[in-house]
């Protein structure tokens, strides 16, 4: 009887739990996104003051639900040394959001080369992957067409996934919403590639 039970509380309460890796340079808004993102869609969840934020040293979490599923964020940090880590994450990620900080151009070829170092690793294989080209709201940013053309020489690494880039301003909070549905649908529609991580319970 306890199993019948049980089995019903799981098919009614049960939500299916995806990893999203947040990553990018240091400085890029990363934690500003994430931060942003709780904000939008945890309604109880009141912030943290944004102008307080300090760049990712370790590791910052966040949990959402949508649409039916659990996002579960980690925001790595994205200093040199700290990128080694990175791949540690990789195997049991259901998507990638990589950050660019578009207004800092004199970094933007580190960026670029972060980002192809991390999408050619193999466990990556088929990801949904999101660039956001942040801080928009910064009159000297880069655009997001002048930033696709820089980053258009990594297309043969993509390979075969969904893949979308978007104009972000985090510290406003424009483009979270579009950007979290996106990885949202990419997710559930990869499922039978990359099952959630609950999926065997
Ligand atoms: P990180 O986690 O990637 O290291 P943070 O980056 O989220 O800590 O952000 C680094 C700095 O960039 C912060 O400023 C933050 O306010 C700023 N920032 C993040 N997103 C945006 C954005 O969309 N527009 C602008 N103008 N600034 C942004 P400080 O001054 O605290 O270092």
């Amino acid at each position: 009887m306890f199993s019948l039970f049980y089995g019903l509380w799981k098919y009614i309460f049960k939500r299916d739990e995806f990893y999203v890796l947040i990553l990018g340079l240091d400085n890029a808004g990363k934690t500003t996104f994430l931060e942003q993102t709780k904000i939008k869609f945890n309604r109880n969840y009141k912030g943290v003051n944004l102008n307080k934020i300090t760049t990712t040293v370790g590791l910052n979490i966040g949990k959402i639900e949508y649409k039916g599923i659990v996002m579960n964020f980690w925001d790595l940090g994205g200093q040199h040394e700290l990128q080694s880590l990175w791949d540690k994450y990789y195997a049991e990620s259901h998507g990638i959001i990589f950050i660019i900080d578009s207004a800092d151009i004199e970094r933007i070829e580190e960026s670029k080369a972060a980002f192809e170092n991390m999408i050619t690793n193999e466990h990556l294989v088929g990801i949904p992957l999101l660039i956001v080209a942040n801080k928009q709201d910064i009159l000297e940013a880069l655009s997001l067409d002048r930033i696709k053309s820089i980053f258009k020489s990594s297309a043969p690494q993509i390979g075969k996934r969904d893949i979308h880039s978007i104009s972000v301003s985090a510290l406003n909070s424009q483009g979270i919403t579009e950007s979290i549905d996106w990885m949202t649908n990419c997710i559930k529609r990869n499922v039978p590639s990359r099952p959630p991580n609950n999926a065997e319970e």
